[in-house]
């Protein structure tokens, strides 16, 4: 039987897994492959899940906790794309806070499916004005030092690191970067992308093709730390149902929405890890996102569509805590709606803080 490749794309909440996986899934595509998307969250209503599916994609989602956590759930998701679906390529996407990732599921999975699966190299990717400061040990303005704890951890057992963003960020912060991952993470591949552009992509395909002793950098790790790094973020999911008398712009509505929770986030002083918001109507949707306080809202997939009704889902994964995070949005989203001149029916809402890691397999040494 010819074994199914099995890609996962890692790296921080923000970081352009889920662009990167887009833009990997028209690749693969477009060689003539099928391919299977694999989701990951600590909740049900992820934005991602439902974006991929309406670009088009399969999509399973491993909802609940992390892959690690949830490892035979993510087998299982897995083995019900390949019944339906017959891919030859499964990208995963694992929960952007989470790391260990290579003890607890790229070592299980050669180790204990190793003929089913055939793992490619592990990429991590990264912002470059969140590694800076994270590389450059500058805590302030950005992720709390345990936070900053996880990043680390993730670019340390990565096979390949990705500096992503590039066609935005200024070129000599792209090189100090480089020169800090060279410092900090001595002979490890580092490639240079734009998910968004698609700017170095050829380097990412070419390394994620490659075979090899891949995925065997056991992390030296501490789950109390780790544990309490999670554990500082707010996360959040809602539903939502829009409604309007006229025709809203969905766009702006949902820029104005991540930008007045922005707002919201920097009055406080809490960081947004991540949010992200989709609305989707009969046709067509738009996805607004935030990667970090210090950065302006950003349309990532328009709309261009004017509607009278969608829904709506909002992800928040912000340095607060979750019942002030779930105030926050029962208030802000019926609000820019009402100035929008819509409505909006809050449906469901989960609010929580992580719970602490336990994997259901740890490899302490590679196999
Ligand atoms: N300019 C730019 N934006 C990007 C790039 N990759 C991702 N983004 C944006 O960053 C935000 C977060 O991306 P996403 O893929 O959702 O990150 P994830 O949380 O790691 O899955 C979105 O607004 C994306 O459009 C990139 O290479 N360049
Ligand atoms: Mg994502």
């Amino acid at each position: 039987m010819k074994r199914l490749r099995f890609v996962l794309v890692g790296g921080f909440l923000g970081a352009g897994k889920t662009t990167a996986i887009t833009r990997l899934a028209r690749h693969y595509v477009a060689k003539g492959q099928r391919v299977g998307v694999v989701t990951n969250d600590q909740a049900q209503d992820l934005v991602d899940t439902t974006a991929l599916r309406a670009q088009g994609f399969s999509v399973e989602e491993v909802a609940g906790a992390c892959f690690c956590c949830k490892f035979d759930d993510l087998v299982g998701k897995v083995e019900r794309l390949q019944e339906s679906k017959r891919p030859d390529v499964i990208l995963a996407e694992p929960v952007g806070s989470c790391t260990d990732l290579v003890a607890t599921v790229v070592q299980p999975l050669r180790d204990l499916y190793g003929e089913q699966f055939d793992v490619a190299p592990y990429a991590v990717l990264f912002k470059p004005a969140r590694g800076l400061r994270v590389l450059r040990n500058e805590g302030e303005g950005g992720l709390s030092p345990k936070a900053a704890y996880i990043f680390r951890k993730q670019l340390e057992e990565a096979d390949a690191i990705v500096i992503n963003h590039i066609d935005e960020a200024p070129a000599a912060m792209v090189t100090e970067v480089a020169q800090l991952v060279a410092r900090d993470f001595p002979g490890v591949p580092t490639l240079r992308l734009s998910a968004k552009t698609g700017q170095g992509f050829e380097s990412l395909t070419e390394l994620l093709d490659q075979q090899g002793a891949f995925g065997r950098k056991i992390l030296d790790i501490d789950y109390d730390t780790y544990a309490e790094g999670e554990a500082e973020l707010g996360w959040l999911n809602a539903t939502a149902k829009l409604e309007a008398a006229k025709p809203i712009g969905l766009d702006g509505l949902l820029l104005r929405v991540v930008s007045r929770l922005r707002e919201e986030f920097i009055e406080r002083h809490s960081e947004a890890a991540h949010l992200k918001v989709i609305g989707l109507a009969d046709t067509s949707f738009g996805v607004a996102n935030l990667v970090s306080n210090a950065s302006a809202a950003e349309l990532s997939l328009p709309s261009h569509q004017s509607v009278t009704q969608a829904d709506v889902i909002v992800n928040a994964r912000v340095a607060i805590d979750p019942a002030e995070l779930e105030d926050l949005v029962r208030r802000t989203l019926p609000r820019v709606c009402e100035e929008s001149g819509g409505k909006a029916a809050i449906q469901s809402v989960q609010s929580f803080r992580p719970g602490r890691p336990q994997p259901t397999h740890r490899y302490a040494t590679a196999k």
